[in-house]
Order: structure tokens, then C-alpha cells, then sequence
């Protein structure tokens, strides 16, 4: 209702980029901060595993299941899709979500695959909570090679990680989104004061206007 629902929004604020890039690092670093300044702040990381669709993603990263590409495409998806709920209350009760991934890796890791169009890949996150802001960690192959052996989960080979980012740049072509380039290589200290500046800059911003809708 209009009456207990007047105050300030939070804001919803993803963080993507290819593997390595610090994502889950500058997550923590960004929450921690917002918490200390005196905001409500939450985060997510998607997928996220604890849910009885997060544990068969678990399974299916960590190579223990296979699941066919489209389904599987779905399920990272619905993943997403479980958490709306309570991720539109908390954003109305104020509470600002940094999210670690969303709908944009989905659409580039699996367009990323043989015989995915773009297209097909952002279908079933249409609608989702719009995030305000997407902070991509901009990292070169060579420099995330540096940051050391990719581990053995699935997707983590760099000649696939080359297809995702390409297709990372494609989504970041569409202006109704507020996507910001983030130089990643910088030291872990830097990257973060510019990373809350940023977010402070656009929860200001936002909180009067409503949540979008994204890709709609
Ligand atoms: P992370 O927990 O951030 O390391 O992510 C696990 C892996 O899952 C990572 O290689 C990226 C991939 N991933 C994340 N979201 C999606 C998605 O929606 N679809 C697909 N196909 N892969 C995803
Ligand atoms: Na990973
Ligand atoms: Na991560």
C-alpha cells in the first residue's frame, strides 16, 4: 500500500564480469561499507545454491550431473526467479541488494555455447527486477590467467571465457541499461572506493523512482 511503502527504496545493484575479475571480493567489500555508513544493505549471489534448484546447479558446475544446455539455461533462471519475492520486499523496505551475477551471465554463459542465440538467452529472465546500476569487472585474459590456474568447475577455461565476454559486450550495447566499466586491475583497496562511490551516487538517485522491469 501506498502508506507504509512511501519511504525510499533501496537500490538494486549487480555486479558482473568473468571469472576472477573480484566480483564476490568488492560484493562483500561494498556491503560491508554500505553497513558501516548506516544503510541497509544485503547480498546475493546468484546462482545461489541453497535452494533445491541452487544445489542441483552446484551439482551440475562441480561436474557431478549433467543437464541438458537448454534446461539447465532454465534452471539458472528460475534460480533467479525463486528469490524475486523477497527481493522486491527488501528493496521496497529499503533495503539496498548487491546481487554477485544475474540475468547478464546467464544470457552470456550460455550464448556463450554452440547454437544459443542471444535472444532465446534473455527470454526467460524478461521481467526480472531491473538493477539499477551494473557494475562490470573489467579484467583481460592475460590478467585473470595472472590471478592464477582456473579451478575445475565447469565453464572455467579461458577460450570459453573469451565467448563469454564477447557476448558480455554485446549485452552492454543496450543504453536502457546503466551499465559502468570498472578497470579491475587495479589494487583490491582502489577498486572498492570507486565501487562505493558509485553505488552511494545511484542509491541516491533511485530511491524515489520506481524498480524497472528488465528487458521489457
Ligand atoms: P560463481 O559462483 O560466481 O563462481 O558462478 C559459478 C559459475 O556459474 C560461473 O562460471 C558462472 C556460471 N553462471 C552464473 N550464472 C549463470 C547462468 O545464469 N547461466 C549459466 N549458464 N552459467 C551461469
Ligand atoms: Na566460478
Ligand atoms: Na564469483
Amino acid at each position: 500500500g501506498a502508506g507504509a511503502m512511501a519511504g525510499a527504496r533501496g537500490a538494486l545493484i549487480a555486479l558482473e564480469g568473468v571469472d576472477r575479475a573480484g566480483k564476490s571480493t568488492q560484493g562483500r567489500r561494498l556491503v560491508e561499507a554500505l553497513r558501516a555508513g548506516g544503510h541497509r544493505a544485503d547480498l546475493l549471489r546468484f546462482p545461489e545454491r541453497t535452494t533445491e534448484i541452487g544445489r542441483l546447479l552446484g551439482a551440475y558446475l562441480a561436474g557431478e550431473k549433467d543437464v541438458e544446455d537448454h534446461a539447465v539455461h532454465l534452471l539458472f533462471s528460475a534460480n533467479r526467479w525463486e528469490h524475486v519475492p523477497s527481493m522486491k520486499e527488501k528493496l521496497h523496505q529499503g533495503v539496498t541488494l548487491v546481487v554477485d551475477r544475474y540475468a547478464f551471465s546467464g544470457v552470456a554463459f550460455t550464448s556463450a555455447k554452440e547454437n544459443f542465440c542471444v535472444d532465446w538467452c534473455k527470454q526467460p529472465d524478461i521481467g526480472l527486477p531491473k538493477p539499477d546500476l551494473i557494475l562490470f569487472l573489467q579484467l583481460s585474459p592475460e590478467e585473470a590467467a595472472a590471478r592464477g590456474d582456473f579451478g575445475s568447475e565447469r565453464y572455467e577455461n579461458s577460450l570459453f571465457q573469451e565467448k563469454v565476454l564477447k557476448s558480455f559486450y554485446h549485452l552492454m550495447k543496450d543504453k536502457t541499461l546503466n551499465w559502468k566499466m570498472i578497470d579491475a586491475s587495479k589494487s583490491i583497496e582502489d577498486l572498492h572506493r570507486e565501487i562505493k562511490s558509485i553505488a552511494e551516487e545511484t542509491m541516491l538517485e533511485v530511491q524515489n523512482k520506481p524498480l524497472g522491469e528488465l528487458w521489457k
